[in-house]
């Protein structure tokens, strides 16, 4: 009994612990859009109409030991009692109106955070289109004609459209902080619409688990003001053109180190990657010709050492 009673309150404390994991800073609890805050809001409605059936549960659940105790004396002996009304209106009319509740909501709010649906705001949004490659992000800003790899930068309080393709494996596109996570894939392009309501540096990352690299496919976004964006877009004119050449080698599977910018980015570069991704089936990157023992060792090492360099860049 002793045991249990710590087991359970190692359990507990655990969870009020939980917090420290970056639940409530990094997560779509510390909200800093619309899409993320309408996800919260949700998620804690969800957890007031569940309340509904779980407190009564455990408030009850006590008291009918108690009540219902072998050494209670002068207790009533009922043996042909089966039946009450209020009782089994109670037990299937509570949970009814919950769950209908419930479903009602989550259709109300699965249609209004649809991610292809646009945000409605005065100013237009702006396009910006994902690759997911092996193991890093990279974005084209099709109207400003420059590239970013593994760094997102975004004007705050302007709606911001996505395109999102991937020119390997299937991968997830997830920046917390501004809600809603979409799915990236060969051949195919997939929308969605977030808005950064305040400025700030939030991570963005793959919650699809796609290999070695996995771990270290993240990204940074800042949203930073109106101004501060295009200032940055001029900023990053200096900086070397992304190539066919240079894309080729950002494709290969790679940790890159730090964040790159491209000052200029091939106009189409973004539908061609989906139109090669339809042409070659994904699949051409696992039939590749076999590799030799030595070839995949000195892969391996290759990708320790970026992780090496990754992680020091971090810390
Ligand atoms: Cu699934």
């Amino acid at each position: 009994m002793v045991k249990q009673v710590a087991g359970y309150c190692v359990v507990f404390a655990a969870v009020l612990l939980l917090p420290g994991c970056g639940l409530t800073d990094h997560g779509f609890l510390a909200s800093a859009g619309p899409v993320a805050q309408a996800e919260r809001d949700h998620f804690f409605s969800i957890i007031g109409w569940t309340l509904i059936v779980i407190v009564p549960l455990f408030v009850a659940a006590p008291i009918v030991l108690w009540k219902y105790r072998i050494g209670k004396k002068g207790a009533v002996y009922r043996p042909n009692w089966d039946f009450s009304w209020i009782l089994e209106g109670l037990i299937w009319g509570l949970p009814v109106v919950v769950v209908a509740v419930l479903g009602w909501n989550l259709w109300q709010v699965s249609h209004k955070l649809d991610p292809y649906k646009p945000i409605a705001h005065d100013r237009p949004a702006l396009d910006v289109q994902v690759v997911s490659l092996d193991w890093k992000w990279l974005f084209i800003y099709p109207d400003q004609h420059m590239a970013a790899v593994n760094e997102l930068v975004l004007p705050v309080d302007r709606p911001i459209h996505f395109s999102l393709t991937s020119a390997t494996v299937m991968q997830s596109f997830m920046i917390p902080r501004l809600g809603s996570q979409i799915y990236t894939m060969p051949g195919m392009v997939t929308q969605l619409h977030l808005l950064a309501a305040k400025p700030g540096r939030y991570g963005g990352l793959n919650t699809q688990y796609n290999g070695e690299g996995f771990a270290e496919q993240k990204f940074s976004v800042q949203a930073v003001s109106a101004a501060r964006f295009h200032e940055w877009v001029a900023d990053q004119r200096s900086r070397p053109a992304l190539d066919m050449a240079e894309y080729r080698k950002l494709s290969e599977r790679s940790i890159l180190p730090e964040p790159k910018t491209f000052g200029r980015a091939p106009s189409k570069l973004f539908e061609r990657i989906v139109s090669d991704a339809k042409r070659i089936p994904a699949a051409s990157t696992a039939v590749a010709a076999p590799k030799s023992d030595h070839e995949k060792q000195r892969e391996k090492e290759r990708l320790k050492q970026q992780r090496r360099d990754y992680r020091e860049q971090q810390s």
